[in-house]
């Protein structure tokens, strides 16, 4: 059992209207993780939320490419890129926390992927892998030394978020049960092998004290 302490932080990643059923990006069963993370925080003496955050017109948008569909890959200049739906834009109610997501104990809600021309499925480094979000110096000024990881989507942002945390020197842990993957040709195994080569733990949310 563990019991989450005050060096450990819960990191609960892009829990938005548009990564739900009925949303722009759906993630299969995505609202299921809600009332998992709601009952997650109250053993948590610490919680931020991200949220995706896109300008109109984003580059990731297939809409914003001429010839080209979601789901697609294309050559951004810092390198390969899918293109998404239009989602998460900005002051849109699809942005906008699931309504059923408890969001008053957050201490940091971290916004990504606001600059127009590189996206960010990380919560420390946007897609072209220098830009950084900040995230890391806020988390190291705040002494916390392990990440615990929950949201949408498992083979994107919470894995490259998780992935990044250990670069940058905090454990990571993966809370399964409490994540939803988009599983884009094959990339939910890739993730999670690719987890477990980072050294990123992976748990199910029962082991984490209430
Ligand atoms: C995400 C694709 C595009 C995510 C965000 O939250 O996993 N995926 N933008
Ligand atoms: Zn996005």
């Amino acid at each position: 059992m563990i019991k989450p302490g005050e060096r450990d932080c819960l990191i609960v990643v892009d829990v938005q209207n548009d990564f739900c059923p009925g949303g722009a990006l759906a993630v299969a069963d995505g609202n299921a993780v809600v009332s998992v993370i709601n009952r997650l925080m109250g053993g948590f003496a610490h919680c931020i939320l991200t949220q995706d955050w896109h300008p109109q017109g984003h580059q990731s948008f297939a809409s914003a490419q001429p010839g080209s569909e979601p789901f697609q890959t294309i050559k951004a200049p810092y390198g390969d890129q899918t293109l998404w739906p239009d989602h998460c834009v900005q002051g849109s109610r699809g942005a906008e926390f699931h309504l059923a997501l408890q969001t008053d104990r957050a201490e940091l809600i971290l916004r990504k992927g606001f600059r127009p021309q590189i996206d960010s499925y990380s919560a420390f480094y946007e897609n072209d892998r220098q830009t950084t979000t900040g995230l890391a110096g806020y988390l190291r000024e705040r002494n916390f030394s392990r990440l615990f990881f929950a949201g949408l989507a498992t083979d994107f942002c919470v894995r490259y978020s998780a992935e990044d945390a250990r670069r940058e020197g905090f454990e990571a842990v993966v809370i399964e049960d409490a994540c939803r993957a988009i599983d884009l040709e094959g990339s939910l195994v890739a993730a999670w092998e690719s987890l477990d080569v980072c050294g990123a733990q992976r748990i199910l949310s029962d082991a984490i004290a209430a």
